[in-house]
């Protein structure tokens, strides 16, 4: 990796994952050519790749073989994506906006975004128990586990069901920090296992690891309702204000702006005193801890 600046190191990344993305989804010329081409209109040519970007500094901190990371870190946006094409549909979050562009369904139908969701999901374990991430299969399985876990009704989804079902209710801060840990933390939390259990690491350093994700997924949430509350839909690319317009209940309406920005520095502080013993190695962890707390979209 020629970059040794924060902003080189992602813009390098991003460029060339989003090619290994190109070549991992099905090309659009191929039957059924629309929902192909609606799963690439859905992950391609958008989004920061922060999940990704956390399964590539966590490989590196763990000296993984970068092309066994890249499988690791599509899988995680590729259930990503299709979490925010299902999102979005009527059903849920009812949006037209994403990614600066028109939704899934508002591109083509409610039909061929459901398909492209369940299809998305399903390539991820595709490629997740077809291509060699590790040298021991038996911890290429736990992988496996780890996201299903991560993304099924005891994690992604299970997060989900519950935002939807708190509409309207006020939930006390240890209420929607379960709702945020399941529905927006556990999927990078697994990001960053994933990029780490593709190199070597021992289960004490995991276990660091885990709580870092831990931190800067609770933290990437707090942030995303300060955004969601502050910032325009210009910048967001996506419909800014939506939880107030949805009555949903927030770290900002429960916390206040400045108390919520107050709880996502001291996530980051604790983020980063778990990677202490890690030295330099955690080097883009840290970047990107502190890309998370301090991003404008
Ligand atoms: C439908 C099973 C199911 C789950 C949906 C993740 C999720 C659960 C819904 C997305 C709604 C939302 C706005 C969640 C808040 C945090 C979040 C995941 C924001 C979007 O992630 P970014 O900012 O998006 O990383 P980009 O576009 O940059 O990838």
């Amino acid at each position: 990796m020629k970059h040794t600046d924060f902003a080189g190191w992602m813009a390098q990344h991003q460029c060339r994952f989003e090619e290994e993305l190109r070549g991992l989804l099905p090309p659009p010329e191929i039957a059924p050519q629309r929902l192909h081409q609606a799963m690439r209109y859905a992950v391609l040519d958008g989004g920061k790749r922060v999940r990704p970007l956390l399964a590539f500094a966590a490989g590196e901190l763990a000296c993984a073989d970068e092309s066994r990371v890249n499988i690791a870190a599509a899988t995680v946006e590729l259930i990503h994506a299709y979490s925010l094409v299902h999102d979005d549909m009527p059903c849920m979050d009812d949006d037209v906006l994403r990614r600066g562009k028109p939704t899934c369904h508002v591109q083509y139908d409610e039909a061929t975004a459901l398909l492209v969701g369940d299809a998305l999901q399903t390539l991820a374990f595709q490629l997740l128990a077809e291509r060699r991430l590790c040298d021991d299969p038996m911890r290429q399985l736990e992988m496996i586990k780890l996201l299903a876990a991560a993304s099924g009704s005891r994690g992604m989804a299970g997060g989900q069901a519950i935002d939807l079902e708190s509409v309207g209710k006020q939930l006390s801060l240890p209420e929607l920090e379960l709702m945020h840990i399941h529905k927006t933390g556990a999927l990078i939390r697994a990001a960053v296992l994933l990029g780490a259990q593709c190199g070597t690491v021992t289960d004490k350093q995991l276990a660091r690891l885990d709580h870092f994700g831990k931190c800067v997924g609770l933290a990437f949430q707090v942030v995303d309702d300060v955004l969601d509350f502050e910032a325009d839909t210009a910048t967001l690319g996506k419909t800014a204000g939506k939880d107030a317009d949805n009555n949903k209940p927030t770290y900002v309406t429960l916390l206040g702006v400045s108390a919520a920005r107050e709880m996502a520095q001291n996530l980051h502080e604790e983020a980063i005193a778990t990677l202490v013993e890690f030295g330099d190695a955690a080097r883009r962890l840290r970047e990107l801890a502190d890309f998370i707390v301090l991003r404008k979209f």
